[in-house]
């Protein structure tokens, strides 16, 4: 998707910090961090805990306690994955991070995947897990969860035209200096309809996207909080974007068209004159 010239010159990642949004996942965090902390072990790493009511957040802190590495940020309450990784941009760009990495605490993204993740960034501001690249799988998803997301990336390429298959992926490494070009605020949506919207905002600003393919696990442990809403919420933004988009397009084509039959008729007219 990106053409040469325009993945060349990255400068290499020296400070990573891989943030981890949390709610009711104190039994996942320990697994998850244990697993980052080995397979990363330069890389620094912020647990976003929105006060989870099982304690993650303590947990989280006893983690931090015993490991430099590791920082916890404490929200005061639910308020969904988009606005956690928001807060969790802001503190990797004030303490001077590189690159911020996003990664879900139940296990679904392997923390193993993580080098190949982070070699792919020294080619592009934004790098995707992919589930849908060739390469890419999911592991113990039934065929319904198959069908809405590969259905929703369908939907997205055809509404928003991003080239990229697997939008809505939240197993992510972003270049700080690429989401301080971007303008974080023109982004709203909480669920799945953030990593949409964060691609979508991050190529209209020029900067590029590259997907490498990762083995996506379901959650054994723990409570999914995907929720109808999550998904209503992704398929109405989607779909109010793409009609603004193509309703952009139909406007600049009829202005097009307009200007050309004004030339065409200025053309005839001034023959007709040129005939006299
Ligand atoms: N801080 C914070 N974290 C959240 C919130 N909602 C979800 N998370 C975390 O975001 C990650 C992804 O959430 P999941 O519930 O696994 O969502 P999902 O991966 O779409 O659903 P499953 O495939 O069923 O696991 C997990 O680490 C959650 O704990 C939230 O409102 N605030
Ligand atoms: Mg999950």
């Amino acid at each position: 998707m990106n053409s040469p010239q325009s993945v060349a010159n990255r400068s290499p990642l020296q400070r990573v910090v891989v943030l981890i949004p949390t709610y009711n996942e104190r039994e996942n965090l320990p697994l998850i961090l244990a697993r980052v902390r080995r397979s990363v072990p330069a890389a620094d790493v912020l647990v976003l805990d929105d006060n989870s009511p099982d304690g993650t957040g303590e947990v989280a802190d006893d983690l931090a306690a015993a490991d430099p590495a590791v920082h916890v940020l404490h929200r005061t309450g639910k308020q969904g994955l988009g606005a956690a990784y928001k807060a969790g941009f802001a503190w990797a760009i004030e303490r001077g991070y590189d690159a911020a990495v996003e990664m879900d605490a139940d296990g679904s993204h392997q923390p193993e995947q993580l080098p190949s993740l982070l070699r792919a960034a020294e080619r592009a501001d934004l790098v995707i897990g992919s589930r849908w690249v060739k390469g890419g799988s999911v592991v113990n998803w039934p065929l319904h969860r198959k069908a809405i997301s590969v259905g929703g990336n369908v939907y997205v390429k055809v509404m928003l035209g991003l080239p990229v298959n697997d939008a809505t992926a939240g197993f992510r490494v972003y270049r700080t200096s690429a989401l301080q070009t971007m303008d974080l605020d023109a982004v709203s949506s909480a669920g799945y309809g953030f990593q949409v919207d964060m691609t979508a905002e991050l190529l209209r600003h020029g900067l590029t996207a590259v997907e490498v393919p990762i083995e996506f696990v379901e959650r054994v442990v723990g409570e999914s909080k995907m929720s109808g809403n999550i998904v209503q919420e992704a398929f109405v933004n989607v779909g109010k974007q793409g009609l603004a988009l193509r309703a952009g397009q139909l406007r600049r084509l009829s202005t097009r068209a307009a200007a050309a039959a004004r030339e065409a008729a200025r053309v005839r007219k001034e023959g007709r004159w040129h005939d006299a």
